[in-house]
């Protein structure tokens, strides 16, 4: 359907994203965003070696410069949570991270949804679909657009579906009515995140040192772990779900995906630590390229792998020592 009225032409557009299998869909401009937080955050050293976030700071403020002649963002969720969890004693990888690798399963949905705009109207030039890639501030525009808070544990929380979810939006020149920003903060005087965080990651509610994160350390940071860090990632494989896990908000809401590109790989939800340490390029490659475990690759992952039998071996001498009492 081609309509001139911003309010029908943003009808259309939830529709076609709903169509896609979005769980949620929002509309916002593309105003920047004038808080400073960013830069206090890169001031602070938080971002540890992601260059591209000092890279990509002017454009992260002020979204409109992404895309020229963009104005305005549809953005979607798609919930990841998985029903069941890991069998006991498996190495330990976040949820996001079990099937196919999200940025290409909903970078075609994403495609798709970039598709129907430009058949709304859009100009193909000014109209670009983004998922965790380029300077986009996904959490702040999902924000702005009505689908959710960001919480003390600076993930966005949609009030029906947790914080499970992968952000999407499509960047476009098409003539949108927006929907309210979401205004209200729903962790009220909750702190389980910041309590639970295994390596005290949090400086402060709203505030992470990214540094500190086994999500980080595990995925971004390249080449051997430094100090403690090693032991800091515990029995962590790939990536770290704690400040999710504990949030009542994902205990009552969190809704199962209905993706069947995202059911769980065994390789990566029961992964051979040993063989991990000892795979050569061409078997990775084989086993693991369509996964999220190919961002950090075969030399991280082997070394991830190395420190988590290191830890459990450690942990498990230690439980021994102390006569395998909880409270010794
Ligand atoms: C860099 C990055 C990371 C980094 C840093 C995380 C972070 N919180 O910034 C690392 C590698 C640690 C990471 C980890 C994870 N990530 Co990540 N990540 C990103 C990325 C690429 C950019 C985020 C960003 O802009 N950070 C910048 C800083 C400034 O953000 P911030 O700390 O939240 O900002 C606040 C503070 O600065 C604060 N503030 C206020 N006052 C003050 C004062 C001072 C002095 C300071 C310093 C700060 C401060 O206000 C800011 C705004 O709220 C986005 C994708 C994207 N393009 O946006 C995905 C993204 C945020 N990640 C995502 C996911 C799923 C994860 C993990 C759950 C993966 C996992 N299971 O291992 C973890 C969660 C860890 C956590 N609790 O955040 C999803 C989140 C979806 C959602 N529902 O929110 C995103 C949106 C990707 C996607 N498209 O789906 N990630
Ligand atoms: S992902 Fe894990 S290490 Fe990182 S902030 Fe959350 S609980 Fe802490
Ligand atoms: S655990 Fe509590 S404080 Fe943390 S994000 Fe969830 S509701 Fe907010």
């Amino acid at each position: 359907m081609r309509t001139n009225k911003p309010a029908d032409t943003a009808n259309a557009a939830r529709a076609a994203a709903r169509g896609l299998g979005f769980d949620a869909v929002g509309i916002c401009d593309l105003a920047p965003i004038a808080d400073g937080a960013l830069r206090r955050w890169l001031d602070a050293g938080y971002a540890g070696t992601m260059a591209y976030m000092h890279r990509q700071a002017g454009k992260r403020d002020q979204p409109a410069r992404i895309v020229a002649g963009a104005t305005h963002a549809v953005v979607v969720l798609a919930t990841y949570h998985q029903p069941m969890p890991q069998a006991a004693g498996a190495p330990r990888v976040a949820q996001y991270a079990w099937g196919d690798d999200y940025h290409r399963v909903l970078g075609e949905r994403l495609a798709a949804l970039r598709e129907a705009l430009i058949g709304l109207g859009a100009r193909p030039q000014a109209t670009r679909a983004y998922v965790d890639a380029g300077p986009v501030p996904e959490r702040e525009l999902a924000q702005r657009a009505g689908l959710g808070w960001i919480a003390k544990n600076t993930l966005l929380i949609h009030p029906r579906l947790g914080s499970f979810t992968f952000i999407g939006a499509v960047l476009t020149d098409l003539a949108l009515a927006v929907d309210p920003p979401f205004a209200t903060d729903h962790c009220g005087s909750c702190r389980a995140c910041l309590d639970a965080c295994p390596t005290a990651a949090f400086p402060a509610a709203r505030v992470l040192d990214a540094r500190r994160c086994i999500s980080y350390l595990t995925i971004e940071q390249r080449g051997p772990f430094a100090g403690d860090d090693g032991q800091r990632i515990g029995e962590w494989l790939f990536g770290c779900d704690v400040c999710q896990d504990v949030c009542p908000w994902n205990e009552k809401f969190a809704v199962p995906t209905a993706e069947p590109r995202f059911a769980p790989r065994p390789e990566v939800v029961a992964a051979d630590l040993d063989a991990l340490t000892q795979l050569d390029d061409a078997t990775f490659q084989a086993r693991y390229a369509e996964t999220a475990f190919e961002r950090p690759g075969r030399a991280g992952l082997a070394r991830n792998a190395a420190q988590v039998l290191e830890n459990t071996r450690s942990e498990t001498n230690l439980t021994r020592r102390h006569g395998g009492t909880e409270n010794s």
